[in-house]
């Protein structure tokens, strides 16, 4: 049996390399790996205890919160706040970011923004969930508050991103800006070993990956991409084959090990999209660009747009390379006015 490098030793090897990792983004990926564990063992026995289900209680968007999604809330937050790495943190489930209102926080370097539970209408019914993260540097100045601006960063400038995927088995995937590295976690042991070093995307696949039930409300130039995705053509190796789990973590990770494409688009009635530009689509979008892949709101580089506000949606498109740019120019060609 082979022994693999665990997550921690990993960090302090791969130190030097890391142009944002000091010690304290090792403490702080330390607390989301700590966290993680936790939500994990929670997910483990969710049919077990009364932990599955609605709490009852809507978020600022107006969606229903599941009582785990508010139980992974409060362990992130607890496990970042505990650390004093982070000064504050905005997440899906909280109605406005956090400031971290002691002397040891107001002092730290990062904020953290993060869905602590993704996909929750997976979680009743035993299928794929996970945890999105993004970390910042801070821009305010450090000693005092945490400022809306902290949290209305460019994509571009995260240090840090990752997600753990709650799956068949559990990983944590994280990058620092070089490369994308995935530990698993042995729950016999407690801890996250590497077991996927460097990951790269396949520059194109067969798997595309979008709630086709929503195809009338599509705009043109998707609906014309599908039909592309299903026509038979030896060359490009189509028809391709479809896949959506209903959670974006697990959707997009089987696409960067297999390659294939993922898309939530805009539609009519909701011309931005349903995913959050700061908690999903920014941290999974630097991932992607890591790994080879492309991650765009069907036109520009996800990273490249400016936030204005926490809950932002934004339409999403990532994946291989090749298949994106296909997706790209059909979405260029059928542009609506
Ligand atoms: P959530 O954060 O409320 O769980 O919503 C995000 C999820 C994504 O994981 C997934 O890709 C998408 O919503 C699925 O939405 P739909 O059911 O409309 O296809
Ligand atoms: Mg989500």
């Amino acid at each position: 049996m082979s022994i693999h490098k665990t997550l921690g030793e990993f960090i302090v090897e791969k130190q030097s390399d890391f142009p944002h990792a000091k010690g304290e983004l090792s403490a702080l990926l330390s607390a989301i790996k700590l966290a993680s564990k936790i939500v994990n063992r929670e997910i483990n026995k969710a049919g077990l205890v009364d932990i599955t289900g609605a709490s009852g209680i809507e978020n600022i968007q107006g969606e229903q919160q599941q009582k785990l999604d508010m139980f992974a809330n409060e362990v992130f937050k607890n496990a970042l706040m505990a650390r004093g790495e982070v000064c504050g943190i905005a997440s899906e489930e909280e109605d406005n970011y956090v400031f971290f209102d002691n002397q040891t926080s107001r002092n730290a370097n990062y904020i953290v923004l993060m869905d602590p539970l993704d996909g929750s209408s997976n979680i009743d019914v035993n299928v794929s969930v996970g945890t999105i993260f993004s970390i910042y540097r801070r821009v305010s100045p450090v000693g005092g508050p945490v400022q809306m601006e902290d949290f209305l960063q460019v994509g571009r400038d995260q240090v840090a991103a990752g997600y753990v995927i709650y799956g068949s088995s559990t990983m944590l995937v994280f990058t620092t800006g070089n490369g994308v590295h995935g530990f698993t976690y042995d729950p016999s042991i407690g801890g996250f070993f590497l077991s996927h070093e460097s990951l790269t995307i396949p520059k194109t696949g067969k798997i595309y990956s979008l709630n086709e039930g929503n195809y009338i409300k599509f705009p043109l130039g998707v609906k014309k991409y599908l039909k592309y995705c299903q026509e038979e053509d030896e060359s490009t190796n189509r028809p391709y084959t479809s896949r959506y789990i209903g959670s974006l973590v697990a959707d997009f990770h089987r696409n960067l090990l297999k390659g294939g494409i993922y898309i939530y688009p805009q539609t009519a009635q909701a011309p931005s999209g349903k995913l959050r530009l700061l908690y999903e689509c920014n941290p999974i979008a630097f991932l992607a660009e890591q790994a080879g892949a492309l991650a765009t709101d069907g036109y520009n580089p996800i990273l490249d747009l400016k936030p204005t506000e926490l809950h932002q949606r934004v339409p999403f498109f990532t994946g291989s390379p090749e298949m994106m740019e296909t997706a790209h120019h059909f979405m260029t060609k059928f542009k609506e006015s």
